[in-house]
């Protein structure tokens, strides 16, 4: 008999208005009707869903909600289908989303119809570059969630307990189901008896949310904690070392979801070690995981030490591995090609490994990106990268259906984003840098989905007045809502112009490795090639940009046509792209006839008045916002346009020692001494 589950919830008459309990991030939606669930399931997932529903609920009084577990084939994987007042899902996760769905809907006011909505990516997950010494790499929001307190051991608290059911409530509302615990570079100390107790209590906090849990793993641990001698790929002891270990885990964390691996990188060991390709070292973790059901997030994040061109390796490397891949390893491919910068085309693996499953790996900190410091909205720039036509199957053979199963028949499919979350009592450093968490996640359940309309949601979420009357509200829409959102939508533009325009990029400040503010002179001698900044732009005499054309790097090949000769011929390459692309002279005559140099100084100056706009956007959405969250935001964004500013003079002051010319006189200049 099919196993049916029905629960029905009543929505009373009486208004029972609950106090702020439950308020977390864009979760704080106060219910405005009673709600009485009588439910038949014990599950804890189930029993979530029934608290948030109860907790939140603002659909019409007495409506009944009838919640049904039965398999649709319509409904894929933790999809569901809503209607006002009904969820249907073949799983228990199904209906927990189809109640976050609900109440969103509720919230922001947007019609319910009959529809289903299912995930576009099977596994939608975070990666946390946390170390086990309680740091973040790249992490501007304070010290890591799951390892602040490693100085006591590895003991966990009941605060520990309440931090992680938090950050897994946050995550399931959106739709995120998989985290990695540790940074990529890895710890040896990771897959140790007594850290692996420690990711136990962490994945049970987070199962009933269904939030699985994977590791970072180093290559050569078999070595550094088995005692082996060896840790080649091909090697019976080593094969046995990493079997053992699976089956450990899976006694400890029975869900376990695998490994992400980045091997042979920036100094990290790998199968190259042994002469071996990163096939042989994926494909013997994933035979050792696929007993469990595991997979293996396999990173391209590849590149030589001065080589001619960084952007193209990763391709070359990768490209003639493709169809010896294991069903189970996925391969993790940053948006672009040389690594998170504000703006890039994106990889070129990205459709072009036909045999083997692909997923993008997104950076949600803002390494390059302003850190925690600028309000730099990101999800416009995934938009643009997911939408990107890659041609490999025709027209339409977007980076998002390239990656989701639509065109190539991947097993699994996933997409993960490197987590900008800390102890910072606002979670994300700043209180914008929220947003793009909340983006990631809706992106990674709908790869489809604008970036205006999640803005649009997570500013509802985040900020509605809850308190106001309905006349308020209208204000509220016209002096906040849109300005804030047109603020946001522009945010990311902004930063490409003030920091790194016309596709330039990988010029940042690497004093202290900060990666923030500019640094296009910056390399002393000694440091290899690719870590300093004139190995990306080029600047000289004759002109400034990378030449990736077939007279330069070769590295246009790599995208199919028509996009390389798109990008290859001077004429049709996208502008945004053009010094990625090309090394050109500083009178090189841009589509508005202005000269190259003159319009990197016009983009520059544009990027910074951006951002004093916005300040100004901020200021009168004063009398709408409380004090705090206010005045926080106001003075980041100060900071943020007195960096802007910064960014723009560095630059600007530095390439004219080549370009040799004026900056032009209707824009500010930069105060010389
Ligand atoms: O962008 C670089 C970062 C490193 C990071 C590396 C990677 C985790 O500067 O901090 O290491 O990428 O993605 O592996």
């Amino acid at each position: 008999m099919k196993k049916t589950l029905v629960f029905l919830i009543l929505i009373s008459t009486t208004f029972n208005l609950h106090a702020e309990d439950g308020h977390l991030l864009w979760l704080r939606a106060k219910s405005t009707g009673k709600v009485t669930i009588v439910c038949f399931s014990k599950s804890s997932t189930i029993a979530i869903a029934k608290q948030e529903l109860e907790q939140s609920w603002q659909g019409k009084n007495g409506a009944k909600l009838l919640l049904t577990i039965k398999k649709s084939k319509a409904i894929k994987g933790d999809g569901f289908k809503i209607s006002e007042n009904e969820i249907q899902a073949n799983t228990e996760l199904g209906i927990l989303y189809g109640a976050y769905e609900l109440l969103r809907r509720q919230q922001t006011g947007e019609a319910i119809q009959n529809e289903i909505c299912n995930p576009s990516y099977e596994r939608r997950i975070l990666n946390h570059w946390d170390n086990l010494d309680g740091s973040v790499e790249r992490g501007y929001a304070g010290k890591s969630i799951f390892w602040h307190d490693m100085e006591k051991g590895y003991a966990v608290t009941d605060n520990d307990r309440i931090l992680w059911k938090e950050y897994a409530r946050a995550n399931a509302s959106i739709g995120i189901n998989g985290a990695v615990l540790n940074n990529v570079n890895s710890s040896k100390l990771m897959l140790t008896t007594e850290c692996l107790q420690k990711v136990k209590a962490i994945s049970e906090v987070m199962r009933p949310y269904g939030i699985k849990t994977y590791l970072s793993v180093k290559f050569s641990s078999p070595t550094l904690i088995g005692g082996l001698k060896t840790s080649d790929p091909l090697n019976s002891e080593v094969i046995k070392w990493w079997k053992d270990k699976a089956k450990e885990i899976h006694k400890i964390i029975p869900d376990f979801g695998g490994f992400l691996i980045k091997a042979n990188s920036e100094g990290e060991p790998g199968p190259q070690d042994f002469g071996r390709t990163h096939a042989d070292g994926a494909n013997m973790l994933a035979d050792v995981v696929k007993p469990y059901g595991g997979i293996i997030m396999w990173r391209a994040f590849v590149y030589e030490i001065n080589s001619k061109d960084r952007a193209a390796q990763a391709y070359n490397e990768f490209m003639p591995l493709d169809g010896q891949f294991r069903d189970n390893v996925i391969i993790q491919v940053k948006n672009g090609p040389v690594d998170f910068q504000p703006r890039e085309p994106f990889n070129p693996l990205f459709g072009a490994m036909k045999k083997t499953s692909v997923m993008p790996e997104l950076q949600i900190t803002q390494e390059y990106l302003g850190h925690s410091e600028q309000l730099v909205y990101l999800a416009k720039m995934w938009e643009e990268f997911l939408k990107s036509d890659t041609h490999q199957e025709g027209v339409g053979s977007t980076v998002a259906r390239t990656t989701d199963a639509s065109i190539f028949p991947q097993k699994h499919t996933a997409i993960a984003g490197v987590a900008n979350i800390g102890l910072d009592t606002n979670w994300c450093g700043h209180h914008f840098a929220q947003s793009n968490w909340y983006a990631f996640g809706r992106m990674a359940w709908n790869n489809q989905i604008t970036s205006e309309k999640i803005a649009d949601e997570w500013l509802k979420l985040t900020f509605y007045p809850i308190e106001e009357k309905d006349s308020k509200v209208s204000d509220w829409k016209k002096n906040f809502l849109e300005p804030v959102k047109q603020l946001m939508l522009e945010s990311h533009e902004a930063a490409v112009n003030y920091s790194m325009p016309l596709g330039l990029h990988h010029i940042f400040a690497g004093l202290n490795n900060t990666h923030y503010g500019p640094g296009p002179w910056f390399g002393p001698k000694g440091i290899r090639s690719d870590w300093t900044a004139a190995y990306y732009h080029k600047a000289d005499a004759s002109g400034i940009g990378f030449d990736r054309t077939e007279k330069g790097s070769g590295a246009v090949n790599q995208y199919h046509e028509p996009l390389k000769s798109q990008f290859e011929n001077i004429e049709t390459c996208p502008e945004i792209y053009l010094l990625w692309f090309h090394h050109l002279p500083w009178d090189y005559k841009m589509k508005n006839e202005r000269i190259l140099w003159d319009e990197l100084c016009y983009t520059y100056d544009k990027g910074v008045k951006e951002v004093r706009e916005f300040q100004k956007i901020w200021d009168k959405a004063q009398p709408y916002i409380d004090e705090q969250r206010f005045f926080e935001v106001q003075s980041k964004l100060r900071r943020q346009s007195r960096d802007a500013q910064i960014w723009k003079d560095g630059c600007l002051l530095y390439f004219q020692q080549f370009s040799k010319r004026p900056i032009p006189f209707d824009i500010e200049r930069p105060v010389y001494n």
